[in-house]
């Protein structure tokens, strides 16, 4: 694992915001730390120092990393959520409060919906610190919870370790399941014992799925071919309640629900569509635009870190913390009103 003694220097050559807000001082500061699950500073930067692409380039390895590691942290939670330390977050799970009718009812544009949203157990340490055995008990209890669902929400758990690997491959080029070997995660310790404790849960109409063990140890999706941002979001919502009702999740006043990646913190939501965009694709200073105004991401459809295929790209939400689950889908569906109303009239 990572042995950072000294300062990074090679990271002055990243536009990461680890880059950014790890001067030397702070550096010095924190280089002897270890949270009570032994995670270190140089655990923490590891993927950034790695991966000199990487747009953040941090992650917690339990709560108290925010905490222990906080005058590195907060500076790039401030930055990328807007969110201060006085700040404190706000929950809206409920879909009468969303103003989301579907911004393609022709299904000229849109592709598919997704909303996801990651959470960790209370009182565990996250991916990059957790062991195999404890990792290992999650998939084991996760999986039997989800497995007594019912109605819509009834599927079956398929664990990364019996799966065949035609199966896994159809599952990842159908944005089902995440893919192995990511260089972010790995050097962020995320990847240990792989494929041990990983897994998927997903109803027969592959319309909710849950990850057990990638980045974070859940991620609960909903998702739907078309522009029903609605529908996606009241299934999502019913799913949590349902594994909230059973499970204790992290969560504090002012970061919301605790994740391993500082970007996904507070709603841990990110909420998003496959959309094909033309025009704007030839015009991407004016898409960039839009997403700036609406507080929106874009990457390509293969995931975080791919490119875009024939114009078709995945718009989501980039705000998490500091606003509700409500706003984020809502930041979604109202930058997607924009994109396609430009998309029309640059083709007329
Ligand atoms: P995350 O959603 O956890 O941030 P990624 O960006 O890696 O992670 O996306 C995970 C998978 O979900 C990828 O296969 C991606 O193509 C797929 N995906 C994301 N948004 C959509 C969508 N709106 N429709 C269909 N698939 C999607
Ligand atoms: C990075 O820093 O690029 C990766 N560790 C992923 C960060 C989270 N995603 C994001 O900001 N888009």
């Amino acid at each position: 694992m990572a042995k950072t003694q000294e300062y990074p220097m090679s990271i002055e050559d990243s536009s990461s915001l680890l880059a950014k807000h790890l001067t030397k001082e702070i550096f010095e500061k924190l280089r002897d730390k270890r949270t009570v699950n032994d995670y270190t500073l140089a655990q923490a930067i590891n993927s950034g120092v790695q991966n000199p692409d990487s747009g953040t380039g941090v992650y917690a390895g339990d709560e108290q990393s925010y905490e222990m590691f906080a005058p590195l942290f907060d500076p790039i939670i401030y930055e990328y959520h807007g969110h201060s330390k006085e700040d404190k977050h706000q929950s809206d799970l409920n879909p009468a409060n969303l103003k989301a009718p579907n911004p393609d009812k022709e299904g000229k544009y849109i592709l598919s919906t997704r909303i996801r949203v990651a959470r960790n157990i209370q009182g565990l340490p996250l991916g990059p610190a957790i062991d195999k055995a404890k990792r290992e008990n999650i998939e084991q209890d996760i999986s039997n919870i989800l497995c007594r669902s019912r109605g819509e929400l009834a599927g079956t758990y398929y664990s990364l370790s019996n799966m065949s690997e035609a199966d896994r491959l159809s599952l990842i080029t159908d944005h089902f399941l995440f893919k192995a070997g990511d260089r972010f995660l790995q050097a962020a310790g995320l990847n240990q014992d792989w494929p041990s404790g990983r897994g998927i849960f997903h109803n027969t109409d592959k319309t909710f799925l849950v990850w057990i063990n990638e980045e974070d140890q859940l991620r609960i999706i909903s998702m739907q071919n078309g522009g029903d941002i609605q529908e996606v979001f009241t299934r999502l919502a019913s799913a949590i309640d349902m594994l909230s009702s059973q499970v204790k999740f992290a969560y504090s006043d002012h970061l919301g629900y605790i994740t391993s990646c500082p970007t996904n913190l507070g709603t841990a939501m990110r909420a998003s569509v496959h959309i094909r965009l033309p025009n704007l694709s030839d015009n991407t200073q004016e898409l960039e635009a839009i997403a700036k105004i609406y507080h929106l991401q874009i990457r390509g459809i293969h995931g975080e870190h791919s490119s875009s295929e024939d114009g078709v790209y995945d718009i989501s939400n980039k705000r998490r913390l500091g606003i509700t689950e409500v706003q984020c889908v809502q930041d979604m569906h109202d930058g997607v009103v924009a994109l396609i109303k430009r998309e029309q009239e640059l083709a007329r």
